[in-house]
């Protein structure tokens, strides 16, 4: 049985550009990466989202504008949790990215998208968001450099996918 653990990750777009940040700390740290975090368990998982992307970089948005586009999952060899990360995007926002004790925002050009410094399976799922299509992905890892095996599927509707998951 594996444990579930429930996050959310934040992409901002504008035009052909995208926010990322620089994770300064924790898990992942060092690496190029959308906005989010843990749910807590007194919140939904689209307050989470909004949430975090305001405590990691200081702009706003509005639960209604945040459009769930993925649904990721990550396992690791050895391991017996299964992170969950409901993955959101939207270009309608409040505010200057501006730098916090946890990650430092830059906006990328979506052709120039710093992979190297990204979690290996980003690059593979880059493309789906990056072409505005919805998708599942499943990463399993091996330590947090190799992914052993993976699944990536593009979905029709992320309602269907979700009322029609057993958990
Ligand atoms: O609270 P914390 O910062 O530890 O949450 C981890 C964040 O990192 C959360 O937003 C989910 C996200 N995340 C992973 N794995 C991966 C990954 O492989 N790629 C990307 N882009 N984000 C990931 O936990």
């Amino acid at each position: 049985m594996l444990l579930k653990k429930l996050y959310t990750l934040v992409f901002i777009r504008a035009e052909d550009q995208i926010l990322l940040g620089y994770k300064k700390r924790g898990f992942g740290m060092n690496k190029w990466n959308g906005f989010g975090g843990k749910v807590e368990a007194n919140e939904t998982i689209i307050e989470a989202a909004a949430r975090e992307l305001k405590e990691e970089c200081c702009v706003d948005v509005k639960t209604s504008d945040l459009k769930n586009i993925a649904h990721l999952e990550f396992t690791f060899e050895g391991e017996p949790t299964l992170m969950d990360v409901r993955v959101f995007s939207t270009n309608i926002f409040e505010g200057t990215p501006k730098e916090t004790e946890e990650m430092l925002p830059k906006w990328f050009s979506i052709d120039n998208v710093p992979f190297n410094d990204m979690w290996p399976d980003d690059k593979i799922w880059f493309p789906y968001m990056l072409s505005n299509k919805l998708f599942f992905g499943h990463f399993h890892y091996e330590g947090f450099d190799k992914i052993l095996n993976y699944k990536i599927e593009e979905l029709e509707s992320m309602e269907t996918f979700y009322a029609n998951r057993k958990s």
